[in-house]
């Protein structure tokens, strides 16, 4: 389509360590000392996480011809090509319910504005690891919610996504969509799709894809959080140097599978489980990326209590 050339346009994103003008800004995320519903500052939905370790902010980059808007508890804004959305889940015991009426609205509105390639979302999840009130681990508990809104969803697929801890009290998360750009959904030969997780890891399995590539002017690869599983395992409990191995071993082979290498891996977030870990993780990070790669450092729970690290982080070029 003749159209779609006049914009194409990649998404962009940055960390900064302070609010830069928001001309163009479609989205921002505050990773600091507060989290609760995402609001409209300066026209640009941002959404607060508190969380322990590096305070930055992550901006999405729009053209400048943004509009922005609420839809029941959403914030968002989008400009011709793409769509960043925001939402918050308050504290609860049940997360379930809530969960998939947030995700219902998220689908309704992706609908109605006409984005319906979902192609990236973030969950930070507070008490991850912890019981909700009937005992099942809260993971599991929103996991289940997004599983049945994915499913009644029908023609909403997976995407890359990342679903871990915070310090925060309530579930915050955000998405990013696209109208008509050939959006990729990819899995990794190493692990098992996480959607077809044995039921063992809870009563509905998570619904994400190990990395969705996004095509525009030059190919866009968002990998997804990615922990030390080889099929659906968690391999070396208690090793942080092991699972980053593991971890980096499953981002390469996403990489090389479409032509990147792990030195073109950018904007990168590296969850920890335990503060005494982060010189070692950051060792690791230093001689596993490009130095000129920028990657923050977030001490939370990840999904599983086994797990000690997990990472992420986007490739942007021409492909070999
Ligand atoms: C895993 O199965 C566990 O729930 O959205 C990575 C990426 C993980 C996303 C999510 C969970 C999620 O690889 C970690």
């Amino acid at each position: 389509m003749a159209s779609v050339a006049a914009f194409d346009r990649d998404i962009e994103s940055s960390f900064e360590d302070t609010l830069t003008a928001a001309d163009n800004v479609l989205g921002r995320v505050i990773f600091g000392a507060h989290s609760g519903h995402p609001s409209i500052d300066d026209s640009v939905p941002t959404l607060r996480l508190r969380m322990r370790g590096d305070s930055f902010i992550e901006q999405w980059m729009g053209s400048g011809k943004r509009e922005h808007g609420r839809f029941n508890d959403l914030v968002f804004a989008h400009d011709d090509d793409y769509l960043f959305c925001a939402g918050f889940i308050p504290a609860c015991g049940h997360y379930t319910q809530a969960t998939q009426r947030t995700y219902a609205d998220a689908f309704a509105l992706i609908e109605r504005l006409g984005f319906p390639k979902l192609f990236r979302m973030w969950n930070f999840i507070p008490d991850i690891n912890a019981s909700n009130a009937e005992g099942l681990e809260i993971y599991r508990d929103f996991c289940r919610g997004r599983a049945m809104a994915f499913e009644q969803a029908g023609a909403v697929s997976m995407p890359a996504a990342t679903g871990i801890g915070t310090a925060g009290e309530g579930v915050g998360f955000c998405f990013l969509a696209c109208r008509e750009r050939a959006v990729e959904h990819i899995e990794n030969a190493r692990q098992t799709p996480a959607y077809d997780y044995p039921v063992q890891y809870g009563p509905k399995a998570p619904s994400f894809a190990r990395a969705t590539q996004v095509s525009g002017q030059r190919e866009t690869l968002f990998v997804s959080g990615t922990a030390s599983i080889i099929g659906h395992e968690t391999v070396h409990a208690g090793d942080v140097q092991k699972q980053w191995d593991v971890a980096i071993g499953n981002v390469s082979h996403l990489l090389e599978k479409r032509g990147f290498t792990l030195a073109s891996l950018d904007q990168i977030k590296v969850y920890y489980r335990y503060a005494h870990d982060l010189p070692r993780v950051m060792e690791c990070a230093r001689s596993t990326f490009d130095a000129k790669a920028s990657v923050r450092y977030l001490n939370v729970d990840i999904c599983r209590s086994d797990l000690l690290v997990e990472i992420e982080g986007i490739a942007q070029g021409d492909p070999l």
